[in-house]
């Protein structure tokens, strides 16, 4: 594949392959065959040799490694073209021990889930379904903020590579013109002083074109938002090398300088919201969220309020629903 993109436009003869891999004819003929069933376009002529023509819209590991650039956030690829929930199977990767940053990605999935069981739409080819794992090597009550760490990564590379003002509702549900475009489901595996592992799953749609009616009123896509579609590799990679950027200014600097990103992003402070939490609806003005990932009230009464989970909606109009921490979920 290396070879094939390397010389594109081009043809690259048979031989220059067979030279630089060290392999037969028949063997290079075979790798072919096996990539056009992968769904890549290659011409062959006699005299010439292999052309590549077109990469197929997927979200295969060698695409996902062909210039990401990271350390080690997404070195380590699973791909499924389908899995009930990628954060399911991220939790039995890393029960065996699978390496740091390792990336588990899906075309579909049948049991995609938000917070405290809803289900997550994520239809084939058409999003961004991922975990990450990650073994941070911190206390397990300093892990919260890793979820907000997300949203800001995902909406940096959004406003990156498709240059639309994503903005971030608390905790971390991504939002383009206040209808939501990502969701984020964090969830941890640790003792009382240490983090075994954490998932970070990661709902993107990107190029997601109809949604179940139950939805359709408060969500959109990339696509949809854009009038056009958006190479979800491209994306992800962004989105990795993002990861790996914030991920180590936080092991570094702690969570402040992350905030301060998230609050640039944020399109929900300083105004009238309603939050619908576990026990109590609440009603404010949300006036800040602390070093601690808490979204600060600002009570009819004048008091203060720290809200640690809820469905947020905002006054104003939409409803939409926001991260709520219960059991291992963060
Ligand atoms: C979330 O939960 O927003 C977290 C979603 C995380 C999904 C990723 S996909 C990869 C990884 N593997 C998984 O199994 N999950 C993660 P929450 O805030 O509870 O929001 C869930 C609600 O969002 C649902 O009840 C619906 O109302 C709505 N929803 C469902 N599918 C959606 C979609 N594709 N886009 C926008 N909203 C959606």
């Amino acid at each position: 594949m290396y070879l094939l993109k390397e010389s594109h436009p081009e043809f690259i003869s048979g031989e220059i392959i067979c030279r630089n891999l060290g392999i037969s004819r028949t063997a290079v003929w075979k790798h072919i065959q096996t990539l056009r069933a992968n769904g890549y376009e290659i011409a062959a002529l006699p005299h010439a040799g292999y052309q590549l023509l077109n990469v197929p819209d997927r979200l295969y590991p060698e695409e996902i490694h062909d210039g990401l650039g990271t350390e080690f956030i997404g070195r380590k690829v699973y791909y499924y073209e389908h899995a009930i929930s990628t954060n399911e199977t991220a939790r039995e990767l890393a029960d065996r021990g699978c390496p740091d940053g390792a990336l588990v990605i899906a075309e579909e999935q049948s049991g995609g889930k938000g917070r405290l069981g809803r289900k997550w739409f994520s239809p084939y080819g058409k999003g961004i379904w991922c975990s990450i794992i990650l073994y941070p090597p911190v206390n397990p009550s300093d892990a919260p903020p890793l979820t907000m760490l997300g949203a800001v990564a995902i909406a940096r590379a959004i406003r990156k590579v498709v240059q639309v003002e994503a903005g971030i509702k608390w905790p971390n549900d991504i939002l383009l013109d206040g209808k939501k475009i990502c969701g984020i489901l964090s969830e941890m595996n640790a003792e009382i002083e240490r983090i075994n592992y954490l998932v970070i799953g990661i709902g993107i749609n990107v190029n997601v074109e109809d949604f179940p009616e139950e939805l359709e009123d408060n969500v959109t896509s990339l696509k949809i938002y854009t009038g056009q579609p958006v190479k979800r590799t491209v994306l992800l990679q962004e989105t990795l090398r993002e990861l790996e950027y914030l991920y180590k200014i936080w092991l570094q600097n702690g969570f402040q300088p992350i905030l301060r990103f998230w609050k640039e992003m944020c399109v929900m402070l300083n105004q009238m919201v309603r939050v619908n939490g576990i026990k109590d609806i609440v009603e404010g003005w949300a006036e800040d969220v602390d070093e601690h990932g808490n979204l600060i009230l600002r009570l009819g009464d004048g008091s203060l309020k720290g809200l640690v989970a809820g469905d947020v909606s905002l006054q104003g109009g939409f409803d939409l629903q926001a991260n709520r921490r219960e059991g291992s979920s963060l």
